[in-house]
């Protein structure tokens, strides 16, 4: 019993920091929703211990009966007046809070960086749109965004439904097909986060998260800059491998011609630290294993088997993918 109640322990204190934690808050949004949840929290346990000791009470003393005006001016405060009241005062703070968790309700702050985040099945769709209306940066399964500047995220889905969430930054957004729903993020600690889809959307839906990175703003400016032009490793003999295999039917490598839309850009593969929206390192052993068979990796992918290509052929294709920095 002891070793029940100190894992129980264990486990909810180890929720309670971390990459993915809404307890842990590294951005405005995700403070604010940490102040509701304490404020819930405290208030119900107040409410909660109040009437266990009522309860305790009643059972532990004799009671005398008392006056039926008394009893029911008692159940009227009590049980109906005073619960009434706290549960306004909570849900006034929670709207009183909301205008504030929409994007950009404060003036001014519209024109910043937005990046486009499309739910696919199972991996994430990231596109850079600079404030200057410049050419959008791809990339995928990775989000990394200047700490003190307000980033308006515009989420997206082409098939069922997603929901982006980085509980470390703020609260959740689902992404619809066939909407663009907006959700304004103001990074406060730089680190590095874990966002999870948090609505069911398929067989490998547990398998598909992302990395949000959280940068001064002048390291973000230049990472970004770096990710503007192809990578100087595309154009290294791999890449031949790679076109005459069909992978750029599907994928985007800048510098290349492989232009494919149906799956992650690969253009800096090599500079996100996991493959398969989070499920593998981005080290040589794993690229392998992916392009050989994503299925046994993530079953329902959208992507085939390549198990069929010669090893040999496969290693140069992982080596040069490790190379597009
Ligand atoms: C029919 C389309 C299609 C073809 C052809 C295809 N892929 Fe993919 N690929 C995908 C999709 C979709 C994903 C995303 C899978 C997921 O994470 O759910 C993916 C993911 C990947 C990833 C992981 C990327 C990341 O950042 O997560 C690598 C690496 C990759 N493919 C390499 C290749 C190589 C090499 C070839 C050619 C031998 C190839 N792919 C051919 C559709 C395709
Ligand atoms: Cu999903």
């Amino acid at each position: 019993m002891r070793w029940l109640a100190l894992w129980l322990c264990l486990g909810t204190c180890s929720s309670c920091s971390g990459a993915q934690s809404a307890l842990d808050p590294a951005g405005e949004e995700a403070r604010q929703i940490a102040y509701l949840f304490w404020l819930m929290a405290i208030a119900g346990g107040f409410i909660w211990l109040t009437v266990i000791g009522l309860l305790v009470h009643a059972t532990r003393h004799e009671r005398t009966p008392i006056d039926e005006r008394i009893a029911s001016r008692l159940i009227f405060w009590g049980g109906a007046a005073i619960p009434s009241l706290l549960l306004f005062l909570l849900l006034g703070y929670a709207l009183w809070l909301m205008p504030g968790l929409r994007p950009f309700a404060r003036a001014g702050e519209a024109n910043g960086l937005r990046i486009e985040v499309t739910g696919e099945q199972f991996w994430w769709r990231v596109a850079y749109h600079p404030a200057d209306g410049g050419v959008p940066i791809l990339s995928a399964n990775e989000i990394r965004l200047p700490v003190g500047e307000r980033v308006e995220f515009l989420l997206k889905s082409t098939d069922v439904i997603h929901s982006f969430w980085i509980p470390a930054l703020g609260g959740k957004m689902d992404m619809i097909p066939g909407r663009v729903n907006r959700l304004s993020l103001l990074a406060t600690k730089p680190g590095t986060y874990r966002g999870p889809c948090a609505e069911y959307c398929g067989t490998s839906h547990a398998l598909m998260t992302f990395t949000a990175v959280a940068m001064q703003p002048a390291a973000f400016r230049e990472w970004l800059a770096v990710r503007a032009n192809p990578s100087p490793g595309a154009s290294l003999p791999g890449r031949d491998i790679f076109l005459r295999n069909g992978c750029g039917a599907c994928h985007r490598v800048a510098g290349t011609q492989a232009e494919g839309g149906v799956g992650p850009d690969l253009s800096h593969m090599s500079s996100r630290g996991t493959i398969g929206a989070g499920v593998l390192p981005t080290d040589d052993e794993a690229v392998r294993s992916f392009i050989a068979h994503p299925h046994l990796i993530k079953p329902g992918s959208k992507m085939p088997d390549f198990n069929m290509l010669p090893q040999q052929d496969i290693a140069e294709i992982a080596s040069w993918l490790k190379g597009l920095e």
